[in-house]
């Protein structure tokens, strides 16, 4: 059981959850019965994705709990506050669902999420995850390079960035009725960033459909960059010749620079970046450059002031 960073539940709320969830429970059993002939399957969070296969992609790190995954979470579409997205996430439909990719490509295409899962092979890779506020975690995704995908489109020689963006729905994202951010939210890398073999684009976690505070139906994780890079519930991913000006970037210019990469030797204005906890350890560990991953990615950036591009 959880036995911190979990506020108690008034027993109040309890009541109107559990019928909010078996109302929800009832819905999707229904509208899935109501599909089931024309969709190839069914999936919602919590369901084993099929035909995953294990990677290379492994760490000498012990997991982090998939309790701790979900349950401490950044997505300010549904609340600010690490526990809001575990509780109001529900809220969220992750079928039907369609990711647009456009923009300077040979072969723009607007993907069935279901079609889109099926672009390259799923495999589990168990990668790191670091938040610029001192937070990470060992987590096994489940997705395929994002490479594939880009592969698929053929970006033109005019694509230089790849910019992500999530759903904007006030009504299913109630965080989005509060003006914190500005919605919806967007990120980018590099073209070469987001080619780079490390670059996931993810379906789930410990071989389940991700859960909707995780980012369902698809996001993107770039294991060697802050977290905020790492977009969620992503409605369409567009090749662009001028670096995008990300959501967190046109927020805080000063705190959040466009490159974004882990690195122990830039602090953040408000605090040092040197140690972070790692989700369910009480004792901080030192910060890696690159978060670890270095020796894979420290050449897309030779050459580079990374005090300057940070
Ligand atoms: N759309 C969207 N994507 C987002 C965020 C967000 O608020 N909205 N938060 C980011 C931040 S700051 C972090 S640390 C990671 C957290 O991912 P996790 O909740 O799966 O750990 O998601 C990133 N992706
Ligand atoms: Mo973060």
């Amino acid at each position: 059981m959880r036995t911190t960073c979990s506020p108690p539940i008034a027993p109040s709320e309890i009541t109107p959850r559990d019928r909010y969830y078996d109302r929800r429970r009832f819905m999707q059993t229904a509208a899935g019965a109501a599909t089931a002939a024309l969709l190839p399957r069914w999936v919602g969070a919590g369901e084993k994705l099929p035909g995953v296969r294990k990677s290379g992609y492994v760490l000498p790190d012990a997991l982090t709990s998939l309790e701790d995954v979900t349950h401490y979470n950044n997505f300010y579409e549904f609340g600010t506050d690490k526990e809001s997205p575990s509780r109001t996430a529900g809220s969220l439909k992750t079928r039907p669902w369609t990711v647009a990719v456009e923009g300077d490509v040979q072969k723009p295409k607007v993907f069935d999420i279901d079609e889109l899962l099926k672009v390259a092979p799923l495999e589990e890779r168990i990668y790191r995850l670091r938040c610029v506020e001192g937070w990470s975690m060992v987590v096994p995704w489940v997705g395929f390079p994002l490479a594939e995908l880009i592969k698929r489109v053929e970006p033109t020689g005019n694509a230089k960035f790849v910019e992500f963006i999530t759903l904007h729905d006030p009504i299913q994202m109630p965080g989005q009725r509060s003006s914190v951010l500005d919605w919806p939210y967007r990120e980018a890398l590099r073209l070469d960033e987001a080619m780079h073999p490390l670059t996931l684009l993810v379906f789930g976690l410990y071989g389940e459909v991700l859960p909707n505070q995780n980012g369902a139906p698809v996001r993107v994780v770039v294991p060697w960059k802050y977290g905020f890079k790492s977009a969620k519930s992503i409605v369409r991913i567009r090749f662009v010749e001028q670096q995008p000006v990300s959501t967190w970037t046109q927020a805080v210019p000063s705190e959040y620079g466009f490159y974004a990469n882990v690195n122990p030797e830039v602090d953040h204005p408000r605090w040092s970046q040197a140690k972070e906890r790692r989700l369910g350890e009480f004792f901080k560990r030192p910060t890696l450059m690159f978060n670890g991953y270095a020796e894979q990615v420290a050449h897309l950036y030779a050459g580079m002031d990374l005090k300057t591009f940070f």
